[in-house]
């Protein structure tokens, strides 16, 4: 086991990675921009190294100064936590060439896993269900509208080197098809540098659920169920819950099995996530991520384990500390995201925060690395804090959670809490009853 690794982040994300390795006698190191000297992961860390000034191309972006931070502090691996670095196979091997070990999958792993066609061939190679479409790239609108010809309309297109729902065209029809194709092309071009497109069927109101895996990288695989994280803003997920609300058992069971099997066929090592689109019962896979998410910690309350700790366990070649049949899911289990923005608009509102009280009792959990008079930077996420409550079941979780949010206090800026009070109060999210869509609608609804 390692003795010393370093945090590449900031926020809630480098706590809670320090607080996995604090209970596994490890000792961490921080490292932070000019901008982050007075941010609570670097009091919080055994050690501290500034690696650059505040935009994070200089600092949290920067593999040459995390490199050389391991070497000053004699950390032997890095935990990336998720964005940044996490999912940047130029860095897992680069730090492999220094000796130093990449908390996360193999550089191989993340690189197959990065490219959108790529991802999609493997996955649909391992057995899992894909949306039917186009196999690989789309050259020409002659190709397109054979394509679309075949699995019918609607279809979407979408950038190969997109992401986060960037550069996606829908077609209803062949007359639609020539301009979103043009469209989708030129687009790609412009934010990407690369024009390529390819084409699935759009499905129209279906859910966004996310298989948690975890792998030995040795052949050995686990599923942890799955998060809903459905209601999400422009593409960002602001609350997910576990287990999902339109999951059954039987079906949690087969398309868990489906992933871990995959897994163990590709020797994938650390954390994982199979994202899916759901629709009328069948589960069609989009992409997958291949780091910690941010929604884990419902994942973390409804099985009881501590999916940092394997991450380390696993980076350091020992076994997972649990076997699938030893996994139960108990309860269930609601995050909401704590966004510096003012709504409606979802305008960044970064500044100093004159006081902060989060919420406790049982079942409550507030990841978070804000303070008391904490100024946040405005260089980095919006995001301040997480809030998960876990529950016996769906509706104590809920209970819990407004409870929990009227105890939360953050004062001094604006932040997403009043949001979550009028999310809680609509009957379908209390019945469970969203999709991918329901979020911008209620939205539009709400404050147009
Ligand atoms: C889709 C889709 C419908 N049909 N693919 C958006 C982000 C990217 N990761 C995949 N996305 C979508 N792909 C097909 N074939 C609808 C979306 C989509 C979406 C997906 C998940 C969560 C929120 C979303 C919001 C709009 C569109």
């Amino acid at each position: 086991m390692f003795d010393k690794i370093l945090i590449a982040n900031r926020g809630e994300i480098a706590l809670r990675v320090i607080r996995a390795a604090r209970e596994m006698g490890i000792k961490s190191v921080a490292v932070h921009s000019t901008a982050d000297a007075d941010a609570m992961h670097v009091r919080m860390a055994d050690e501290s190294v500034c690696i650059g000034p505040a935009p994070s191309s200089q600092s949290y972006l920067s593999k040459a100064a995390i490199i050389s931070a391991c070497e000053i502090t004699g950390a032997q691996a890095v935990h990336p936590g998720y964005g940044f670095l996490s999912e940047n196979a130029a860095f897992a091997q680069a730090l492999e060439d220094h000796g130093i070990t990449f908390i996360g999958p193999s550089a191989e792993h993340i690189r197959i896993m990065g490219d959108k066609i790529t991802a999609k061939v493997t996955a649909k190679e391992l057995g899992i269900p894909v949306v039917p479409g186009s196999d690989g790239g789309v050259p020409d609108f002659e190709t397109a509208r054979t394509v679309a010809e075949e699995i019918g309309y609607p279809v979407i297109i979408k950038a190969t080197a997109g992401g986060g729902g960037r550069g996606m065209k829908v077609a209803a029809n062949a007359t639609e098809l020539e301009v979103a194709f043009r469209t989708a092309r030129s687009e790609a071009k412009n934010a990407f540098g690369n024009d390529e497109v390819y084409m699935e069927k759009y499905l129209q109101r279906p859910r966004h659920i996310e298989i948690q895996v975890f792998g030995d990288g040795k052949g050995g695989a686990v599923h942890l169920g799955e998060r809903d994280c459905s209601l999400q803003r422009r593409h960002q997920k602001v609350f997910e819950e576990a287990p999902g609300p339109a999951i059954t058992p039987k079906l949690r069971s087969e398309i868990g099995t489906i992933c871990a099997n995959a897994m163990k066929k590709l020797k994938y090592g650390g954390a994982g996530t199979i994202e899916f689109l759901y629709e009328d019962g069948r589960f069609y896979f989009i992409e997958m991520n291949t780091r910690l998410q941010v929604e884990h910690p419902v994942t973390e309350a409804i099985f009881g384990v501590d999916l940092v700790r394997e991450q380390i366990r696993v980076a350091s070649g020992l076994p997972l500390s649990f076997t699938q049949d030893e996994l139960e899911i108990n309860g269930h289990a609601i995050e909401v995201r704590i966004n510096a923005e003012k709504i409606p608009a979802f305008s960044p509102c970064p500044g100093r925060i004159t006081q902060f009280h989060a919420p406790g009792g049982l079942g409550v959990r507030m990841d978070s690395a804000i303070y008391d008079g904490y100024r946040i930077p405005p260089y980095y996420d919006s995001l301040i804090g997480k809030l998960i409550v876990h529950g016996r079941d769906r509706p104590e979780a809920l209970a819990r959670l407004k409870r929990a949010l009227s105890e939360l206090i953050i004062d001094g800026i604006d932040t997403s809490i009043p949001l979550f009070h009028m999310l809680l109060a609509e009957p379908d999210i209390q019945n469970g009853e969203y999709n991918i869509h329901w979020l911008e609608k209620w939205l539009e609804k709400q404050f147009s």
